[in-house]
């Protein structure tokens, strides 16, 4: 009866992991902004899909020389742009792709420990509800200057 339960167990075990895996977050067409040398907070922006059965949410994660990652909304209120924390994270539908770029969702990268140089790279640690931590090394880049076509 034992034997019986505990080779349940590890069954279960494997279908869960199994789950995991199908249901990992992308992170496709990922960049960070390059920042000017005294400057102390950067953005980082991706397209984030999840190929799972289930909703997961972003909600937030870490990188080196980097103090904070949190997730942010940029959005026109009165005419004013603001940026606000989503401190309940942002939620990515099942099999659905939101889209975090600039002026709308992004990472807030705050108390930058270096500036966020052109041509380098940061690997990137994104913490998700349930499909937990996924790290991917994004490229620093210079976006073209704003209004430019
Ligand atoms: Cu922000």
């Amino acid at each position: 009866m034992k034997r019986m339960i505990y080779s349940a167990t590890a069954a279960c075990l494997i279908a869960t992991s199994a789950l995991a895996a199908a249901s990992t977050p992308r992170i496709e067409a990922g960049w960070v902004r390059a920042t000017p040398p005294a400057a102390r907070a950067g953005a980082a922006y991706f397209n984030l899909t999840n190929p799972g059965k289930a909703p997961d949410r972003l909600l937030g994660g870490s990188a080196p020389g980097v103090e904070r990652v949190e997730v942010h909304e940029m959005s026109m209120t009165d005419g004013i742009m603001r940026m606000r924390p989503l401190t309940d994270g942002l939620v990515i539908p099942a099999g659905g792709t939101v889209a975090l770029k600039p002026g709308g969702y992004h990472i807030m990268l705050i108390g930058l420990a270096r500036p966020l140089k052109a041509g380098e790279s940061l690997p990137l640690t994104l913490r998700f509800e349930k499909a937990g931590k996924v790290t991917v090394t994004l490229p620093i880049k210079t976006p073209p200057a704003a209004g430019a076509h």
